[in-house]
């Protein structure tokens, strides 16, 4: 061999041996969300980026598209493919139609959770909720019953007409409505967890049904977007806005009377524990029923029948402690 054929030969494996080793060392977390721009995913990131720092060896990408459609997301989960990616963790904006994509994406040995909005069982190795479908069923309909001494109508303003969690949680909120007997639900709409179609969808309302008493929406874009077009109809007083939403976004909401309380469970927490889950998983730890897997400082997620588990309860604010929150999410 002549010596720069050597030479070139040495710098050539030793350059492999450097790649393989920094991909050995440092696992390519993608966090996708349902779409950029939504400050609920950009704390849930946060948490990510914390779950990093403490891991010390993940990269977190993240990712989303640029409105909240399942084509998006399937654009977005082909690129992370090609990237060659070690984990995907999802929030979907459909069930089913991602399945095809990450199907793909566990053939070629990615890791693949849900989180927040969840993917069908077949397209996913697990799912973890924000906290029990029910309960958030039930705290979005008392948080409007509770400021109803009358009863009256009330409407949901939701996000897609696909999207997984907000669908569950109006299921669940149905099937309360029994032990509400004055509350009536006059109906359901969709602003596609966008401001400017949540705001008018909330506009619908007001104008549909002149005795509404309040507007319920189960996302952060439309609990926003809702107490804005409520506020400029001059309705504060008469219409109250409630639902899930940050703290950061909803304080003006609150000291304005426009929201008398609303509820969510913590963000950041969220995306700590899917990114700690994604690695777990990764690592090797089992996702058959009953398993339980470490989420570093939140605890252990336990899988139930349907390869599912639930982070914590959430938790309700209004102007006796607004202040306290709204610089942290
Ligand atoms: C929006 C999104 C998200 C949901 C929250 C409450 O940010 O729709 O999926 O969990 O609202």
């Amino acid at each position: 061999m002549s010596v720069l054929k050597k030479i070139l030969t040495t710098v050539a494996v030793t350059a492999a041996m450097v790649g393989s080793a920094a991909h050995a060392e440092n696992i390519k977390i993608a966090l996708v969300v349902k779409a950029l721009g939504i400050g609920f995913f950009e704390a849930a990131n946060k948490g990510a980026e914390e779950a990093a720092a403490e891991l010390g060896n993940v990269d977190i990408i993240y990712t989303g598209p640029t409105d909240t459609t399942a084509e998006g997301q399937i654009e977005v989960i082909n690129s992370l493919i090609a990237q060659g990616v070690d984990a995907i963790a999802i929030s979907a904006n459909d069930p089913d139609a991602v399945v095809p994509v990450l199907q793909k994406a566990m053939e070629r040995g990615i890791t693949v959770i849900s989180w927040d909005s969840g993917v069908a069982q077949d397209g996913r190795q697990m799912h973890l909720n924000p906290s029990s479908t029910d309960l958030i069923g039930n705290t979005i309909i008392k948080l409007a019953a509770d400021h109803m001494p009358d009863g009256g109508q009330v409407a949901i303003l939701s996000a897609t007409t696909t999207s997984t969690n907000q669908n569950a949680w109006i299921d669940a909120a149905k099937a309360v409505l029994p032990n509400y007997p004055g509350i009536e639900l006059a109906a359901v709409v969709y602003g596609d967890d966008l401001s400017d179609k949540s705001y008018r969808e909330a506009q619908g309302l007001m104008s549909s049904y002149p005795d509404l008493k309040a507007i319920i929406a189960p996302t952060t874009v439309g609990i926003l977007a809702a107490c804005q077009a409520v506020t400029d109809a001059g309705k504060i007083g008469q219409i109250n806005v409630t639902g899930l939403g940050l703290p950061s976004e909803m304080a003006g909401c609150v000291e304005s009377g426009a929201t008398e309380s609303f509820a969510i469970w913590n963000p950041i927490d969220l995306g700590y524990a899917a990114t700690m889950l994604a690695y777990n998983i990764h690592n090797g730890a089992a996702t058959t029923p009953g398993s339980e897997i470490p989420m570093g400082r939140i605890g252990n997620a336990t899988l139930d029948d349907t390869g599912s588990a639930a982070m914590s309860d959430p938790f309700t604010y209004d102007k006796s402690n607004i202040e306290q929150f709204k610089s942290i999410f």
